[in-house]
């Protein structure tokens, strides 16, 4: 076994059915890229030839999930796949009660409207977009208790995602534990570059809130990797299977916000999940109203049963190691060739730093913006923004947050590309770094009111 780790891994299946992808010429790129306002999310994926936008939905099922896809009972109340998914959940994660939803911002709607009152604060380790408009279109206010390591690109903290305990502590002197729903607590941090929490760190959490009463959620979208970075890297779990790392993490925590579409391998779906009875309740009566009945929460039968299979391939530890080894296997690449990335390695995508990578453009230009955009002109790959217009604007204020991070995204669907397509991908980036003194900035056309990067319109700065 030790002398297999040696040797290269593989991933631990063959590939059965195949998706015609197609190269395009830049000129066309050039019209593509202008016709989309500059922003990746509004290219067409048939003018994508690898799609690096997001891991979210976009992973390959397997011959097992779409087996089930077959066996949907699509009964409006009381389907067999949403009790299959019910014990799934309480199996591998651990909650008692389970609310299916659409997708992640289901569940984040559902628990903002019963747990957050106008006027409360809602710390977390870094924001995530949706989770925080969810917070604030309750009332509340999210306030970051991060640990500052992971406001640092190039500082190699193995646990960037922790909760900085003072700051937690703080906020409750400061404010009141009555004001403080919950403590959002979130497993591999989306926009701190995909970096862990400890198991350490969630079990002070849940020392400290408990003094309080205060409850924790997790933001289980991306768990299971968040368990294998502690099995690699955190003292004690070097044996433990991720299973076992994943319900002792789900151990600390009142419930979970999930979105499907991420660790649990499925293209839609997503659920609530709590520990509370009375929560619980209130969860299942508001469900009716935004998604559908509370055993299918907006999913079709056969959503729920792959949704169901997922979760127990997710959690096997063959693939959590060749899904976060071709992260790594990409992010080494661009590392080889000196181009600046978030440090460590992340779990779902290689991040790279758009303030050192374009060191000569400023923030309210928008630098990872326009290198999203200066990557898909170069070979098609598609990423995307994280950055300040991701950040979007105070809603008390109006100001632009001026996050400390401005970073491309490079995300890696489960499944979908071999190691050549990311060689493909490194080697487009090391082109447009080589050229990276051309580059200009953008000025913003067109922004919508929410959630602002999925749809705002840019031009070329001169
Ligand atoms: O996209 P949803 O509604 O299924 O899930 C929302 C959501 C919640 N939490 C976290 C950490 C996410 O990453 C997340 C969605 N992420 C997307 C779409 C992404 O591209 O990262």
């Amino acid at each position: 076994m030790d002398e297999q780790h040696q040797r290269s891994w593989a991933e631990p299946f063959k590939i059965k059915m195949v998706e015609p992808i197609r190269m395009t010429a830049r000129a066309d790129r050039e019209r593509f890229i202008a016709e989309a306002g500059y922003n990746t999310f509004l290219l067409r994926s048939e003018d994508v030839y690898i799609d690096l936008l997001t891991d979210s939905g976009t992973s390959a099922m397997s011959d097992q999930q779409w087996a089930g896809m077959l066996l949907g009972d699509e009964a409006y109340a009381g389907s067999r796949n949403f009790y299959h998914l019910e014990d799934a959940v309480r199996k591998y994660y651990g909650y008692s009660y389970l609310v299916p939803t659409h997708q992640g911002r289901g569940a984040e709607h559902i628990l903002s409207q019963i747990a957050i009152k106008p006027g409360d604060f809602v710390p977390g380790n870094m924001y995530f977009t949706t989770t925080r408009l969810h917070q604030e279109l309750a009332g509340g206010t999210f306030v970051d208790v991060i640990v500052d390591e992971a406001h640092d690109p190039a500082a190699d903290y193995p646990f960037k995602g922790n909760v900085d305990l003072e700051k937690l502590q703080e906020l409750i002197d400061r404010v009141g534990a009555e004001h403080i729903p919950y403590v959002s607590v979130a497993a591999t941090v989306n926009m701190a570059g995909g970096q862990p929490i400890a198991m350490e760190n969630l079990r002070e959490v849940r020392k400290l809130t408990k003094i309080h009463g205060i409850r924790v959620i997790l933001d289980a979208a991306r768990a299971i990797e968040n368990a294998y970075f502690i099995q690699q890297r955190e003292p004690g779990y070097h044996d433990t299977p991720v299973a076992k790392i994943l319900r002792e993490m789900c151990s600390y925590t009142d419930g979970c916000t999930m979105s499907a579409k991420k660790d649990a391998l499925v293209n839609i779906g997503g659920f609530l999940a709590l520990n509370d009875a009375n929560l619980y309740d209130e969860a299942r009566n508001l469900v009716v109203v935004y998604e559908g009945l509370h055993t299918y929460g907006g999913l079709a039968g056969r959503d729920m049963e792959a949704m169901a299979r997922g979760i127990e391939e997710s959690v096997s530890d063959d693939h959590i190691r060749a899904r976060v080894g071709q992260v790594e296997y990409l992010g080494r690449k661009l590392q080889e060739a000196d181009v600046p990335i978030v440090r460590p390695i992340g779990g779902h995508a290689v991040y790279l730093d758009a303030r050192r990578f374009y060191r000569h453009i400023p923030q309210d230009e928008y630098p990872a913006q326009a290198l999203a955009a200066n990557i898909y002109l170069d070979s098609g790959v598609r990423g995307m923004e994280r950055g300040i217009v991701s950040a979007g604007r105070d809603p008390q204020t109006g100001e632009n947050h001026h996050p400390s991070l401005e970073l491309v995204r490079l995300t890696i669907p489960r499944r979908v590309y071999t190691q050549a397509h990311m060689d493909v991908v490194a080697e487009s980036v090391v082109e447009v770094y080589r050229h990276r003194a051309e580059a200009r900035g953008l000025k913003i056309v067109y922004e919508p009111k929410y959630l602002r990067f999925f749809q705002a319109r840019f031009d070329p700065l001169d």
